[in-house]
């Protein structure tokens, strides 16, 4: 297949047995009253996971979506943070590493307000939260009334955005930094490798991956990656996750998650409207925030935002679909909106076989079509350049993008991800995030105007 435009709208018994899949990978997934993203490779609540699959639940059960994110929220720490991972103390602790043990949060993270239960990682994942609750909200706002969705939230989540743009203005700039590849959500892009290979790697003995029982060598970031990520972490423990207190070796300013942040920062101010407080210092934030993405990232050149590493004060000279989630962002300038259009379709990130889009530069120097955010397309991220679209009024190219996304979840059973090159379906199947994000754009309304 050439363009995005031949794949075919499906049908509406298609859509139905699609709808009726993906409810139920998420009656699958489901653990309590949230849902681990795939009940083998990660059997826990992830973060940025949860905000998804809330948006996609809430065509089910706003109930259930409402809970997903509460479960979520009561591993959140006094200090605000939002962890990456929410932990199940029924699952075995060598069914996903690093377990709970090695976090310790209730213990090395007592004076950063850690929970004394959950038991909960010490890293975030973008803020993409916020705009989860306030879509859930919207889904059936007097159900959420009644429960006081709303006013619960509301707070948690404006903490969580004071905790990014205080403790995590690393650079000074006013953008949120991430201290750690796992927090942006693409552990592996070939955006981290450069800042990793100043960070001196865990002796391979002093750690056990779970990983690879589920996931595929091929698929997954090397021993010598984890190496890595396990000292960043350890040290981040071992200054009791206290960001005052360690310089970090990895700060990267990230397009996608402050391009989260911003949207969110939005939805924040419609909280705060409805709920009848003031919504102006929301809306001021999310303004300024937009000004500093552009002045930081912004790389005219190559027509997309770029990674900048706040340890050598340089933007990363790679192509990743993370320059292009802040498509995303009402009140882009309208040429930086078109030069991203044009980045979309052009030799970076149009593979001729999958109408999703890939992960990394199709051309880039370290492109992978398999292996984990070096290549291979992921959903969600499809789902945000998709509201992107919209959210600029690029109707016929979210319809080609929602076409693309609905057949390969469904061709792939809805995987983790997808080689662009092949189309083949790669990492965990069943995806929780898939599914979900599968289901909100088989409800999508083009006429429905965004937020
Ligand atoms: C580490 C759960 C998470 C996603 C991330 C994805 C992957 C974990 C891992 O799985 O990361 O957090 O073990 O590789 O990269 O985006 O949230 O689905």
């Amino acid at each position: 297949m050439s363009s995005l435009l031949d794949w075919p709208a499906p049908t509406a018994t298609a859509a139905l047995t699609l709808r009726r899949g993906a409810a139920r990978v998420l009656i699958d997934n489901r653990a309590g009253i949230s849902t681990v993203p795939s009940r083998t490779l990660y059997p826990h609540q992830w973060s940025w996971d949860s905000a998804f699959i809330a948006i996609g639940l809430r065509h089910l059960s706003v109930r259930r979506a409402q809970q997903e994110l509460e479960s979520l929220l009561a591993g959140q720490w006094a200090d605000g943070r939002i962890p990456h991972i929410v932990f199940n103390p029924a699952v075995p602790h060598d069914a996903y590493f690093p377990s709970p043990d090695f976090w310790q949060s209730s213990r090395a993270g007592r004076a950063a307000g850690a929970p004394t239960a959950p038991e909960t990682s010490g890293i975030v994942q973008p803020p993409v939260h916020a705009l989860a609750a306030w879509l859930v909200h919207q889904a059936d706002p007097r159900e959420s009334r009644r429960r006081g969705f709303l006013a619960r939230a509301y707070p948690r989540l404006a903490a969580w955005h004071d905790y990014l743009l205080t403790r995590r203005d690393l650079g000074g700039g006013g953008l949120a930094a991430v201290v750690h590849p796992w927090e942006p959500g693409m552990d592996n892009s070939p955006c981290w490798d450069q800042a990793l290979q100043r960070i001196e790697p865990a002796a391979p003995a002093a750690f056990q991956r779970a990983d690879l029982n589920h996931g595929h060598p091929s698929d997954r970031p090397t021993d010598l990656d984890y190496g890595r990520y396990v000292r960043l972490a350890t040290d981040y423990r071992e200054a009791d996750y206290d960001d005052r207190a360690l310089r970090h070796g990895f700060a990267m300013e990230d397009p996608c998650f402050n391009a989260l942040l911003i949207v969110s920062e939005r939805a924040l101010a419609a909280m705060a409207h409805n709920l009848g407080l003031d919504d102006t210092p929301h809306i001021r934030r999310a303004d300024e925030l937009t000004q500093q993405l552009v002045a930081r990232l912004w790389d005219d050149d190559a027509g997309l935002f770029r990674v900048l590493d706040l340890n050598t004060h340089s933007l990363v000279a790679e192509r990743s679909v993370t320059g292009l989630i802040p498509l995303v962002v009402p009140g882009l300038p309208h040429g930086i909106v078109q030069r991203l259009q044009e980045s979309l379709g052009g030799p970076h990130f149009k593979a001729a076989s999958t109408g999703l889009v890939p992960s990394y530069d199709l051309t880039g120097h370290a492109f992978d079509s398999q292996r984990y955010w070096r290549g291979p397309a992921w959903f969600n991220t499809a789902w945000l350049i998709y509201r992107g679209l919209r959210t600029h009024r690029l109707k016929t190219d979210a319809e080609r993008l929602r076409q693309g996304f609905l057949a390969e979840a469904e061709r792939s059973q809805f995987a983790e991800y997808v080689d662009p090159a092949t189309g083949a379906g790669r990492g965990a199947r069943h995806f929780s995030w898939t599914a979900a994000l599968a289901l909100d754009l088989l409800c999508a309304d083009l006429k429905e105007p965004m937020p």
